[in-house]
């Protein structure tokens, strides 16, 4: 059977969604790649006409909102930028709890981080309150600021300490001080656990946050320090960069993908498909799924800041024992699980007879390799590193 072999070294990623004078338009898709490269776009943040807000009572350390006013000029000089997405021809944003379909935004191939409170790790949280749905109380001031505040996210270890959920928040309560989530956590509830939440406006006090009005499409920007110097992305493409379906013998070598709201990789069935050599980050979903099938392999590949597992694996049959000799080796997999903290491992492994080996991977928050399968080979690295966010979790 003929082997294909795609090679290049393209950057599949979105510059901007919509071409500019003189930029290339997006080409017609070679099978079976679909991607959108677009050369001299970029999206434009500015300052020109930034509302940002002074008060007397303000703090410099506030995001300037009308509501949290900055206390001098000086700090709110050049903080906060802004640019309107619905001039740029961009309108679909995905909606904000659901992470691996909604936009992003890279400076410098690097992921800004939607507004947090706490900057870094978690805070406590309350008892609960009784209701339809849960309720809690907030034990720390700053949720004063949330009382105006829409589409605020939370994520949460709710009962255990090897689950978390992001649910979204209903109502703040600053006078009772409760803070409303819109369903009860999968796991159950139990009081004095930790969370984060996230999406607002309210909570850019920090280099790199950043937080995105919907309704109007203008997104708020506090630029890292080395912005702009090699542009800003925000991902549009809601499917894989690679889908192959059913397809065997061909080889995908050489490509660097990022900013999707997707998987970058997607391999159903067929065999003998390889990804080697590839670039991927940036991608809201896993770096490769291989679902299926016989000798597909995942080999040489750097894949990190991707929004749930770094590749998964599946395929053989269960009830005859009969392998499916799909594979990860030699593989770079780091600062995975981006959105969820807890059960989205480098490697997720699942079905007869599959493997991965010879893999460094670092920077886990919870799992660096999950077995859900019969008769795996796992060979484990010499020296990796792992920073349990959750627990549950060794070698
Ligand atoms: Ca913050």
């Amino acid at each position: 059977m003929k082997q294909t072999t795609i090679c290049a070294a393209l950057v599949c990623g979105i510059v901007a969604p919509v071409p500019v004078a003189g930029a290339g338009q997006p080409e017609e898709p070679v099978f079976p790649i679909r991607s959108r490269p677009v050369d001299g776009a970029a999206v434009r943040f500015t300052s020109d006409h930034t509302e940002l807000y002074v008060a007397t009572d303000g703090n410099d350390s506030a995001p300037g909102t009308k509501e949290q006013p900055f206390a001098s000029l000086e700090a709110a000089r050049g903080k906060v930028l802004q640019a309107n997405l619905k001039a740029l021809g961009i309108t679909e944003y995905g909606k904000p709890e659901d992470l691996k379909r909604s936009l992003e935004l890279f400076c410098n191939d690097k992921r800004m981080q939607l507004a947090r409170w706490p900057n870094k790790g978690f805070a406590a949280y309350g008892e609960e309150v009784e209701g339809p749905h849960l309720r809690f109380k907030y034990v720390d001031n700053r949720s004063d600021r949330w009382g105006q505040a829409e589409d605020i996210l939370v994520n949460g270890f709710w009962r255990v300490d090897w689950v978390d959920e992001i649910i979204p928040v209903t109502g703040v309560d600053t006078e009772k001080r409760e803070i409303t989530l819109e369903r009860n956590p999968g796991c159950g509830f139990s009081g004095g656990g930790r969370f984060y939440a996230f999406n607002l406006l309210e909570e850019i006090d920090v280099p790199g946050e950043w937080y995105l009005d919907g309704e109007r499409g203008i997104l708020y920007l506090w630029p890292p320090d080395d912005f702009p110097s090699r542009g800003v992305l925000v991902s549009l493409l809601q499917s894989p960069f690679v889908s192959m379906e059913q397809t065997s013998f061909v080889t995908i070598r050489g490509l660097a993908m990022q900013a999707a709201r997707a998987t970058a990789v997607d391999v159903a069935g067929g065999t003998h498909n390889l990804i080697a050599g590839c670039t991927i980050r940036n991608v809201s979903s896993s770096g490769v799924d291989i679902d299926g099938g016989t000798g597909n392999g995942v080999l040489g590949c750097n894949i990190h800041d991707v929004g749930l597992e770094g590749v998964e694996l599946s395929g053989g049959n269960r009830s005859r024992l009969i392998p499916a000799g799909n594979y990860v080796e030699n593989c770079h997999i780091h600062h995975f699980a981006r959105h969820k903290k807890t059960s989205q491992p480098a490697v997720q492994i699942g079905g007869v007879g599959n493997r991965a080996a010879h893999n460094l991977i670092h920077d886990a928050p919870h799992q660096a390799i999950s077995k859900i399968t019969w008769t795996p080979r796992v060979s484990l690295p010499a020296e990796s590193s792992f920073w349990p966010t959750g627990c549950d979790v060794g070698r």
